[in-house]
């Protein structure tokens, strides 16, 4: 199928309004929705407020689209209420609405906190168990296998970046890891956008030599980081956290949080 009308969700974020520079004037239309105010539309895109939780609302945001970028929703750890409404059903409402209107694929901006209770010395990659570290992280293990629902039962492709850190800049040394720039993460969904699969997992991450991943699935499918966290090396590695726990683990202070367990009973 040609992608021509686009949905962007979470397009008022950070990462929303980079891809939405990105992918302007490159599609017939681009819908652009969040749960905040947008900067007014330009031609080629529609701006419509909606909260995720809205079933009604998702359904009419995805009505007549091609493909949708789903980054709407909670974007670190908060209550059980804010992540089962924002994430869980928004992420439900969003991929029934996609099937529902006879979209071609999905592209979900899941999180390194689906597997941030790896360890910092095991090198995963995307056949890994998924450990999430918090109510967010599972939230985002969840709709990747949500994605694996709607691809295995109804052939709707589902594309699912594990976003490392994507900021303009590392900030500590842990993201000589993780980082993602938002030129590799633009890159990314363009792979998402032209490549032919039915469901993946991918890292977003730029090319750091010190990475926790292996992300020879995103390579496969064509993905080319021109970034690397190594340019920043100077300037963030003595930035570590004085918590022992999110220096051992993948997912950094996430796991650490509410933390009660043992370190070394962690496998
Ligand atoms: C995430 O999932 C968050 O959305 C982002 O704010 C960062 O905390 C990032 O993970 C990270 O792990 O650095």
């Amino acid at each position: 199928m040609t992608i021509n009308r686009i949905l962007l969700t979470g397009a008022g974020g950070n990462l929303g309004r980079e891809l939405r520079r990105h992918l302007k004037g490159r599609f017939a239309h681009i819908r652009l929705a969040d749960i905040v105010e947008m900067a007014p539309a330009k031609p080629g895109e529609e701006i419509v407020q909606c909260n995720m939780a809205d079933r009604d609302g998702v359904m009419a945001l995805a009505e007549g689209v091609d493909a949708v970028i789903h980054l709407g929703g909670q974007p670190v750890e908060a209550d059980w209420d804010t992540i089962i409404n924002s994430n869980i059903l928004g992420c439900i409402h969003m991929f029934e609405a996609a099937h529902q209107a006879g979209a071609d694929r999905v592209l979900f901006a899941s999180s390194n906190h689906a597997i941030g209770f790896h360890h910092r010395t095991t090198r995963i990659d995307d056949k890994c168990e998924p450990r999430p570290d918090t109510r967010y992280g599972l939230s985002k293990a969840f709709c990747e296998d949500l994605g694996r629902l709607y691809a295995f039962k109804h052939g709707l492709k589902s594309f699912h970046m594990r976003i490392g850190s994507c900021f303009p800049e590392p900030v500590d040394a842990r993201m000589l890891s993780t980082w993602l720039s938002y030129g590799d993460f633009c890159r990314l969904v363009d792979v998402g956008l032209q490549s032919d699969y039915l469901h993946e997992i991918v890292y977003g991450v730029s090319d750091n030599p010190q990475s926790f991943w292996d992300n020879g699935n995103a390579t496969r499918l064509g993905y080319k980081p021109l970034d690397t966290a190594e340019d920043y090396r100077q300037q963030v590695a003595g930035i570590i956290s004085p918590n022992a726990v999110a220096e051992a683990l993948q997912g950094g202070g996430f796991p650490a949080d509410e933390f009660t367990f043992k370190l070394a009973k962690i496998p």
